[in-house]
């Protein structure tokens, strides 16, 4: 089985390939090396928005889809709080408009991408939040109902992309199975979870097991390895994810997050693909053998 492949362009930048800066060369690697579609920045108030369609267009004419637009949840990454379970009303408050002007972007799209939201907090709490895990739960779903709805409204998908304690809350919403279980008390058609495989892999079971346990709200995938480098570097076995992915019939995307992208962005960008189809391959002929036809 054939599965699509995506690339978080952001995740390209710290080691040369910002679309940004040079879309033709870092759009034209991208679809050259196979990949399917392209997830762009959720930026709407700092990305031009003259330049995001022009790179959306030139990636639609390369042939690439844009299966979902990345969030920038983390104050790292975003460069201000943007806090869904902050007791922080106005942190709180901040985080769902930056999800609702995300969410008008998708929309601008014939075929709207997903966005992905997480619950991150303004500063590392580890080993242990100082807010109790049941008050950010609330607040975290508040915010969610809140974005969902709005994102319905406007054709949007929203996936749960749970982190792990380092990054995100210290035992709140670090593993899939917590985000599925959220999603499932919602219990919205437009919301799912997302799978970072690099997080997955620190924070539930056995990663099979967890995909196999969400299946009905799987949205979307992250791809690296244990290391978040590129796969096929660590210790994960993507050759029984395929097979998992494969028996689920995962028809999503998945859009490789290799942070930061070492050697560089060209060497991942084109070691991942290969590797990822050879993965496929064999998966394939594990299956001919067992079930021949
Ligand atoms: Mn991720």
């Amino acid at each position: 089985m054939q599965h699509k492949y995506s690339v978080i362009l952001c995740t390209l930048s710290a080691s040369g390939g910002n679309v940004w800066e040079n879309p033709v060369e870092v759009l034209e690697a991208v679809a050259n090396a196979g990949y399917n579609g392209v997830d762009l920045d959720a930026e709407p108030d700092r990305i031009d928005f003259k330049k995001f369609n022009e790179v959306k267009e030139l990636a639609f004419s390369l042939g690439l889809k844009v299966p979902a637009l990345i969030g920038a949840w983390a104050p790292w990454h975003a460069g201000e709080v943007r806090d869904l379970a902050s007791s922080d009303e106005s942190e709180r408050r901040h985080g769902i408009d930056y999800a609702k002007k995300s969410i008008d972007l998708a929309a601008t799209f014939d075929d709207p991408p997903c966005f992905e939201i997480v619950a991150s907090p303004a500063e590392s709490e580890y080993p242990v939040t100082k807010t109790p895990i049941k008050v950010l739960r609330d607040n975290f779903i508040k915010s969610t109902v809140e974005i969902t709805e709005y994102a319905a409204k406007h054709n949007v998908n929203i996936g749960i992309e749970p982190i792990n304690r380092f990054e995100g809350y210290a035992g709140f919403l670090n593993s899939l199975v917590e985000a599925k279980d959220i999603a499932d008390e919602i219990n919205a058609d437009n919301l799912g979870v997302l799978a970072d495989f690099f997080h997955v892999n620190m924070e539930d079971g056995p990663i099979n097991d967890a995909l196999r346990s969400v299946s009905d709200r799987l949205m979307h995938i992250h791809l690296a390895d244990n290391n978040r480098q590129g796969p096929g570097t660590g210790h994960i076995d993507f050759l029984q994810i395929i097979r998992t992915l494969n028996s689920i019939k995962f028809n999503g995307y998945i859009s490789l997050d290799s942070v930061p992208a070492k050697p560089d962005w060209k060497t991942v960008l084109n070691s991942t693909i290969i590797f990822m189809k050879q993965m496929e391959k064999m998966a394939d002929l594990q299956e001919q053998i067992v079930h021949p036809v």
